[in-house]
């Protein structure tokens, strides 16, 4: 791959295609001989620099590759160490899309404490939602992965006038996501929880008690919009 006269369209697929082989940048020689080479982080700059919006390289380039990576995993034609070169190539486009994020600011509109569940490591769902959330003007009090029900309710005495965002990825830890609402709602009933994730749907979320259920980032912005308006 070289750099310089490529279209929008190229760009993009050159991200995703990245992504999928799990190169980050062009220092890493993976796949092999490929050192030099630009990678995610390059691709990203030279999206950057054609105008692209940072939404469209998210959408149509770093998340069409790993969405590939994911199909592929299902189907067993990939495993565990290829996803996890990709999620890592992946983080590398959003290391350099966040400050972009973080520029389309606004006022702050108040604290969001995020975490994903008890038991599960996904975090690059719960780390978009940050990033754009952030970009809306939220700040951000991201507790990370595998969050014992505990842990959201310690981060709300620190913060009170919060809102708290939980993410799981796999079926089984939706039952802590339930655990960790009802933790929640024992010492603050009133709390504006927002719940997502692949296997989540609005029906469990109403089923847990949660405020409401986000399918994606800017779901999770207007949602928030509506469950706290702005002054
Ligand atoms: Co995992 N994994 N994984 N995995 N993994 C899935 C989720 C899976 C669907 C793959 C598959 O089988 N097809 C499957 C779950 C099946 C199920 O439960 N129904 C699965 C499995 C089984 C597992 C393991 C159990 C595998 C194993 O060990 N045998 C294991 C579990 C580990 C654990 O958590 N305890 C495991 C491990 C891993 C890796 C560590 C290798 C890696 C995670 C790396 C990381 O996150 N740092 C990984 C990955 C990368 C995936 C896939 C491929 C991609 C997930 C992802 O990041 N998607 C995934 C397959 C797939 O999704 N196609 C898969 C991109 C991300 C941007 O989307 O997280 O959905 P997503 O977030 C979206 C929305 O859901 C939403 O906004 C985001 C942006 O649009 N959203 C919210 C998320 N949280 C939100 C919160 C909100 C609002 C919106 O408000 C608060």
């Amino acid at each position: 791959m070289t750099q310089g006269s490529e279209s929008q369209q190229d760009i993009l697929a050159n991200i995703a295609t990245c992504v999928q082989t799990g190169k980050a940048d062009a220092s890493m020689n993976i796949p092999f001989g490929s050192q030099g080479q630009p990678g995610v982080a390059e691709w990203v700059d030279q999206a950057i620099a054609k105008d692209v919006s940072p939404q469209t390289i998210v959408a149509d380039g770093l998340m069409a590759g790993l969405q590939v990576i994911g199909k592929k995993f299902a189907n067993n034609e990939v495993f565990i160490p290829e996803v996890l070169i990709a999620a890592r190539a992946m983080h590398a486009g959003m290391n350099k899309l966040k400050p972009l994020f973080v520029e389309q600011n606004m006022p702050v509109r108040g604290v969001f404490v995020m975490g994903t569940v008890q038991g599960d490591l996904h975090d690059i769902g719960k780390n978009l939602v940050c990033m754009l959330l952030e970009g809306a003007g939220w700040q951000i009090v991201d507790l990370g992965v595998d969050c014992a029900p505990e842990k959201f309710v310690t981060a709300i005495k620190e913060h009170p006038d919060c809102a708290i965002g939980l993410s799981a990825l796999l079926t089984t830890t939706m039952v802590a996501m339930g655990k960790a609402v009802a933790a929640i709602r024992e010492s603050f009933p009133d709390k504006v929880v927002i719940v997502g994730g692949a296997p989540v749907t609005d029906a469990f979320a109403k089923e847990i008690g949660a405020s409401g259920y986000a399918a994606d980032p800017s779901a999770a912005i207007d949602l928030l919009d509506k469950l706290l308006p702005a002054a």
